[in-house]
């Protein structure tokens, strides 16, 4: 096909078959090239060019709009750069992110998705997936252990939207009268949540008109867990300052340490005061599919609502994750344009109302596709799999000199560490040796991006400076891999 010609000639264009097939073809030979050199270990993670660097331009690549159309080749030359100067967030030695892999069913799933372009808010333009989302949220009901009468939800774009659902559908719980009267008729609400917990629950107090220093942030233990007493005395405080208390949002896989919060005891405090649990399981909720660690989210079956993220623990290709919990009534408000009550089928399958969201992308498919592929049982071992893995790290570091791993073991695939250069080693602990160890992992992270050979995170936390998390969600990450993971950071520690 003549690939010198630009895209005005591929479908729908009269006769472009053939130009369109061989384009596909060409666009498909790219992602395969990439998604195979993505499993090599000899392949660079990252390509990494500073913001500047890639602005300027490089090579044939150019971020320039132009004002007439380019070639087809160009446009696969933009694809192939495009690629080249990503992060391969699917190589066995990215351990950044709480969502990594490369799922090629997962892969296909969105490739059809995009093919099919449409939206989730009607069951007229989108039957099938629709269908398909009931059948996966029903599904994730039974494993949260929800009966089949008290579900519902919906896909929506991540956690963060998720978990802003939930505070949105207790307030509305409490106070229906908040759809159409708004906050001014409400008291002064409370909210609850660990200090560990991800900050989604103060940005969606702020964005729901509740603001942010009505969060009450609940102590944790050593390990990351909220503390039950002390989220029952936040509760009293909060009543004392003539706060209403309605909302409190138990962790189930905290982002930096991984950590459980204690939900049957959080349950028995809701219940006592009468408050909305939601579970924010958007990165633990991926244990639920694993016989060996489910008993880690014991009382998750208690939760008025649940976040669950399947594009972490499960991973599946951005973005996928559900919000478990009753929507409709609170969401609501049958614009006639689009939700018509006399349509030709059963309108309760126009589940767009349910959403904040007018338009909804298709984010169901892709993870149908994949639990046909793998069954539970595949997620299972793929969650196991990645545990594993992290015993692996937590056990290596035990026995690394050099390197001092927190003191307690990992319940989800977190590992958090400090790595300790060797002009560091014979410091006592304190204020000095805190604030040049400080410095230690952003220094070491630079030099892994800047070489490409491997990524992972690090960040402060309460009083500790600066460590290392690695976390486990990709699936195609082996020991070999940890092993090279702590063999990189000492050769680049201490240079
Ligand atoms: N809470 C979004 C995920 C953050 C992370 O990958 O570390």
């Amino acid at each position: 096909p003549k690939l010198t010609t630009d895209a005005y000639d591929l479908l729908p264009a009269p006769g472009g078959e053939e130009l369109t097939r061989g384009f596909l073809q060409e666009v498909v030979d790219i992602l395969l090239g990439y998604i195979s050199k993505s499993s090599q270990r000899s392949s660079k993670v990252l390509d990494f060019h500073h913001p500047h660097q890639l602005k300027e331009g490089l090579e044939c690549f150019s971020l320039d709009l132009p004002d007439q159309p380019e070639t087809l080749e160009q446009i696969l030359v933009d694809c192939r750069d495009t690629l080249k100067y990503g992060v391969r967030t699917g190589h066995p030695r990215f351990l950044n992110q709480l969502s990594s892999g490369l799922d090629v069913v997962g892969v296909a799933g969105e490739w059809l998705t995009s093919t099919a372009n449409t939206n989730m808010f009607t069951y007229e333009v989108s039957p099938v997936f629709v269908l398909m989302e009931e059948c996966l949220l029903k599904k994730m009901q039974s494993i949260l252990g929800w009966s089949d009468d008290v579900g519902d939800g919906i896909f929506c774009p991540g956690g963060t939207i998720s978990n802003l659902y939930s505070i949105l559908v207790a307030r509305y719980h409490f106070y229906p009268e908040v759809k159409t009267r708004g906050m001014g008729v409400l008291p002064q609400l409370a909210l609850f949540t660990s200090e560990q917990s991800h900050y989604s629950v103060k940005k969606s107090a702020a964005v729901l008109g509740m603001g942010s220093e009505n969060v009450f942030m609940v102590k944790c233990d050593e390990s990351g867990k909220m503390i039950p007493a002390e989220l029952e005395s936040s509760i009293v405080t909060a009543k004392e300052k003539a706060l209403v208390p309605f909302y409190v949002n138990a962790t189930a896989g905290t982002t930096v340490y991984g950590a459980f919060d204690p939900l049957n005891a959080i349950a028995d405090i809701c219940q006592r005061y009468t408050l909305w649990m939601h579970v924010d399981a958007a990165w633990g909720g991926g244990l639920l599919m694993s016989d060996r660690h489910k008993m880690k989210l014991q009382g998750i079956e208690r939760a008025c609502s649940v976040t669950w993220n399947p594009h972490k623990m499960m991973g599946v290709p951005l973005q996928c994750s559900a919000i478990l919990g009753l929507l409709q009534e609170c969401n609501d408000f049958g614009a006639e344009y689009l939700f018509q009550t006399d349509k030709n089928y059963d309108v309760s399958y126009d589940t767009g109302d349910k959403s904040i969201q007018c338009g909804r992308h298709v984010d169901v498919f892709k993870l149908w596709l994949m639990w046909k592929a793998k069954g539970s049982e595949g997620f299972g071992s793929q969650v196991n799999k990645c545990l594993e893995n992290a015993e692996y790290l937590y056990d290596q570091l035990l026995v690394v000199t050099g390197n001092l791993s927190f003191d307690h073991t990992p319940e989800h695939s977190n590992v958090c560490f400090w790595y300790i250069p060797p002009s560091l080693r014979g410091q006592p602990p304190g204020p000095d040796r805190d604030a040049r160890l400080h410095q230690v992992a952003p220094r070491i992270k630079g030099r892994m991006m800047e070489k490409g050979s491997v990524m992972i995170g690090y960040q402060p936390l309460g009083d500790k400076v600066n460590f290392f998390r690695c976390v486990f969600s990709n699936p195609a990450t082996q020991q070999e891999d940890i092993d090279f993971l702590l063999d990189e950071i000492t050769r680049l520690g201490d240079i």
